[in-house]
Order: structure tokens, then sequence, then C-alpha cells
């Protein structure tokens, strides 16, 4: 039995979300999850972990297919809204999805694959509302799969199980003492670990409310915040960097009313990347709150995490949570002393089980001994850890998002004016890391906006690159290696 369902039924009066304008309350969830369920079963007792993937706006639409999903046995594969459609087909056909359930406002995005055998696609307003048997799942089922990148190859499914996704919720309700009376606004997407365990499904376990605004806006944010109904907030730091920018350009008497909400929150959590201790200090003066920052990863949820109560540090991540084992390890995966940098590794319950039929790339993220290995590099000093930076050049945070700069390469590399061409990050306030693109090309009068364009069909908008060069030549080393390092310096 899934425990995230089976504790909505102990609070099926109380509204679990509210979203476009709507207020649902958990048996709202548990009967539309249900007839979901029983639509997507066709008759069937079980769905054996095929895989439905769906492209909704983050919503209360999103949840109870989700749960209908799980509640049918399936596998939740939830599709990336900004996708261009080659990226959505990539994920389709690596999952090999069974069914694809779509909004209306995807329609015409996905209509060029509806001629497609290989999956079944469903709008949601062509579910019928009967109810019916429903399997009992276990909780060693695979339960949905979520895509990151990597250093290698095309982007992974990372597949976690029902039992996995229960320990990244319950590490979190504990030790972020989540309660009944808590109100989330969710302003993060919901195919990533952040929006969807972090703020929906920790709110659902606990009884407690979750507010989609399916597109972040800052106004609309403090807006909402300055009502005085949400008390819990979770986001990337370039959000808080633009909730600041927003408020600093409000009038006095509205940043007065904003702060005195804020100053009523009861927790603010920022994560997805490394948050700048000046976005940090200026959030406390904006909102008396200090921000709480932890660490995580799509492979394992979050794992370290500072103190809901206790000092927070600037510029450190804090300890391990509850039923999580850290080491830094150094290159020959043996544990470090305290005080000497290596790599973040980690054991638990919360580890993902696999990438989706990647077993040889499973295999070479585990150490012999089964410690899962992050990339990133930290050290644990003070009775904290701090990170230092990746272990990769070649992986982007960019607006909390992980980007693959050979990924975007290779999209380059198939224009037919480009010859060559290197991706980097580059520090940027903003976003963490901005995307930046060195080409060469043999074409003196090279359309830049024609190339921006034809970008735009291929990459996702978080992935295009915002500065260019042009060069006759990448930096290498000399076994003819392209050099970031000092590509990052051309810039
Ligand atoms: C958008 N723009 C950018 C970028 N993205 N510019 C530079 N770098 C970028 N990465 C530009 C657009 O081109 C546009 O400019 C303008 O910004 C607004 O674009 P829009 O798409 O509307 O952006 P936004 O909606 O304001 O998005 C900013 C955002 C978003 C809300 C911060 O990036 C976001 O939702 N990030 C969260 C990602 C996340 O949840 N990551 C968690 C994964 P113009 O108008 O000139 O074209 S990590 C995870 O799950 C692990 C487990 C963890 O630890 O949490
Ligand atoms: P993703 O693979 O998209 O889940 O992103 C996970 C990565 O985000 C981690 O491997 C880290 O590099 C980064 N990350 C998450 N939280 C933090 C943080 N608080 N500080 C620095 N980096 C972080």
């Amino acid at each position: 039995m899934i425990q995230l369902i089976e504790r909505a039924s102990h609070h099926t009066d109380r509204i679990a979300i509210k979203s476009t304008g709507e207020s649902y309350t958990y048996q709202n969830l548990l009967s539309a999850s249900e007839s979901i369920a029983t639509h997507l079963l066709q008759g069937r007792t079980d769905l054996e972990e095929a895989r439905i993937a769906f492209l909704v706006d983050p919503s209360f639409d999103y949840v109870r297919l989700q749960w209908g999903i799980w509640r049918a046995g399936g596998v939740a594969v939830p599709l990336c809204t900004k996708h261009p459609l080659p990226s959505i087909q990539y994920v389709l056909q690596d999952t090999q999805a069974e069914t694809v359930i779509y909004s209306k406002a995807y329609e015409q995005l996905l209509s060029p694959l509806f001629e497609n055998d290989s999956h079944q696609f469903i709008p949601l307003e062509g579910f019928s509302t009967e109810s019916g048997d429903l399997p009992d799942v276990p909780m060693s089922r695979r339960a949905m799969i979520l895509y990151t990148s990597g250093t290698t190859g095309n982007p992974k499914g990372v597949v976690s199980t029902h039992q996995n996704i229960e320990y990244q919720i319950t590490s979190l309700t504990t030790s972020w003492e989540w309660q009944q009376d808590d109100h989330i606004l969710n302003v993060l997407p919901m195919h990533h670990v952040h929006g969807i365990v972090n703020v929906t499904l920790c709110a659902l376990w606990s009884g407690a409310c979750c507010e989609f605004l399916p597109k972040f806006d800052a106004g609309a944010v403090l807006g909402i915040f300055s009502k005085g109904e949400v008390n819990v907030f979770m986001a990337v730091p370039t959000i808080y960097f633009k909730l600041i920018a927003h408020w600093k350009s409000l009038p006095e008497e509205e940043q007065e009313n904003i702060t005195n909400a804020l100053k009523q929150f009861r927790l603010m959590v920022s994560g997805s990347a490394a948050l700048p201790i000046s976005v940090l200090e200026q959030w406390r003066t904006i909102s008396g709150q200090t921000l709480l920052e932890r660490y995580g990863m799509t492979e394992m949820g979050m794992a370290i995490s500072n103190p809901y109560r206790g000092e927070r540090k600037p510029g450190y991540i804090g300890q391990a949570l509850a039923n999580v084992t850290i080491r830094i390890a150094d290159e020959s995966n043996q544990t470090v002393e305290a005080g000497t940098s290596g790599e973040i590794q980690v054991q638990g319950p919360n580890v993902f089980q696999e990438y989706w039929q990647k077993p040889e790339a499973t295999t070479k993220t585990f150490t012999e001994d089964g410690w899962f290995k992050t990339g990133d590099i930290a050290v644990f000093e003070e009775g904290s850890y701090r990170i230092l930076g990746r272990n990769s050049v070649d992986i982007i945070k960019s607006g909390g998002y992980k980007i693959s700069a050979l990924e975007i390469e290779e999209v380059l590399r198939s224009h037919p004016e480009i010859k060559e061409c290197g991706v980097v990050g580059l520090p940027d306030d903003e976003w963490g890391e901005i995307i930046g693109a060195c080409l060469i090309t043999d074409n003196k009068e090279f359309d830049l906006d024609r190339l921006k364009e034809w970008l735009k069909d291929r990459l996702p908008r978080y992935q295009l690159p915002r500065k260019y060069i042009f060069e006759a030549d990448l930096p290498r080393n000399v076994m003819g290696k392209v050099t970031k390092k000092e590509l990052k310096k051309m810039f």
C-alpha cells in the first residue's frame, strides 16, 4: 500500500491543493485519482509498471494524474512543460511510454506524434469518472522516472521506487517539522524532485495545503505572500534573487506589507544550487527569515540540510539528514579525514534504484561497496558540509537546472555552418551560471540571430547559450582535448 495515498484518507475534508482559483480537498484528490487509475487500467488488474507519461501544468490535474498512475500500478513519467518536441520525444521513446496524457494547452505541440503507434495519446478531458477495483501496489515498485543530464551520452532516466520516495519525503517532514496547518506556495517545475517531492509530496504527506502558481512571476508571488495564508516556501537561489529585485522596485508601503507577511513564515528553504551569501543576507533583511539551505540530487532526494532548529550557517549545506549516510571520499573511494576535500558519497533508502535501462551507467555511479557517487566536491569542517564545486566542468547549473554542456554542443554541431564548438558555464549573480558558447565557423557573415531561432526549436529556453564568442579554434591540451578552463577565460 502506498502510504502517501493511504494517509490522505485520514484528513479527507482538509484542503490538499489550491490551483487555478479552485480549492480541492483530500477527498477530491482520492476520488479523482481513483477515476484516473480505473480508466488507465481499462479492465486490467494492474499496470505492472507500465510507463505513463503526462504533460500538464503544475496543478490539481498534475497531482490527480500522478496519484492515479501510482494507484493503477504504473510508473509516472512527468514531462517538462518547457521542452521542445524533440526532448519530449526522447523521453517517450526512452521510457517506451505506453500512454501519454496531455492537457489541451499541449495538444498542438504533441500533435505531430499522434500518428505514432508506439504510444496511446489521451487528452485529460477524455477521462471518465468511473471507479473500480485497484491493485495493492507494493512499496518496492518502480514509481517515477525523472530525467537528468550527465557527462556522457543522452539524459538518463532516474528510477525511484515508492519506498525511495517515501524515505525522501519523511526525512524532510520530520527534519523540517511539517505540520497539517502548513500552506506552501509551489512555483517550481514539476519534472524535478525539488517541486515534486520537497514541495508537493511533503505537503500532501502532512495533510497540509499546496497552492500552485504554474508560472513563476515575482510580483504574483509577493502578492500571494502579502495575503498572509502561505507560511512555507521553497525555491532555487535564482528565484530569491528575482524576489529581492522585485521587492526593491516596489513603493515603501507595499514593501512594508510584504515584509510583515514574510516575517510570519514558519520556514523558507533554498536549494538545487549554491545559495550566494549576499542573497541569504539581503533576503534576511527583507523578510526576517534566514533561508535554510539544503543539498540534494535527482538520484537521492535530499541528503544534507542545515537544521530547522539551530544555527543555519551561511555558505554551508549542513549535516546528513535522518536515514542518510554521507562520506567524503578520495579518488580511490576511500573516506578522507574531516577538513579534507573529496567527493560526497551517499548511502540510504532514499537513493534511487537505477538509471532506466542503463545498467552500465548505474554500476558506474556506485562504488564497489555500494556508495552513490554524487560528483559534488565538498569538505566537512566545523560540524557542517561545504560544497566546493563539481568534479566535471561539463555540468552547468543555471536557474537551478542541471545542464550538460556536451548535450548543447551536440545540438550546435548539428548546425550546417558550425564546424566545432565548446560550451561552458560562466558565473552569474542571478542565474548561478549562464551558458557560454564558443563557435568555430567558416562563414564570415554567420547570422547569430538565425542560430538563436534555430536553437529554440531544439533546446528548452533554460538551455540556450546567453553569451557567444567566435574563434578560429578551441583551446586544447597536448592530447588535443578542449581545455574548458581556458575556454571560460576567453569569454
Ligand atoms: C530563462 N532565462 C534565462 C535562463 N532561463 N537566462 C539565462 N539563464 C537561464 N537559465 C531568460 C529567458 O530567456 C527570458 O528572457 C527570461 O529569462 C524569462 O524566462 P522564463 O523562462 O520565463 O524564466 P522564468 O520563468 O523567470 O524562470 C526562472 C526560474 C526557472 C523560475 C528560476 O529557471 C526555474 O523554475 N528554475 C527552477 C528549476 C528547478 O526546479 N530545478 C530543480 C532541479 P527573454 O525574455 O529575454 O527571452 S534540481 C533538483 O530537483 C535537486 C533534487 C535539488 O537539489 O533540488
Ligand atoms: P539535479 O541533478 O538536477 O538533481 O541537481 C543536483 C545537483 O544540484 C547536485 O549534484 C549539486 O551539484 C547541485 N545542488 C543541489 N543543492 C545544492 C546546494 N545547496 N548547493 C550547491 N549545489 C547544490
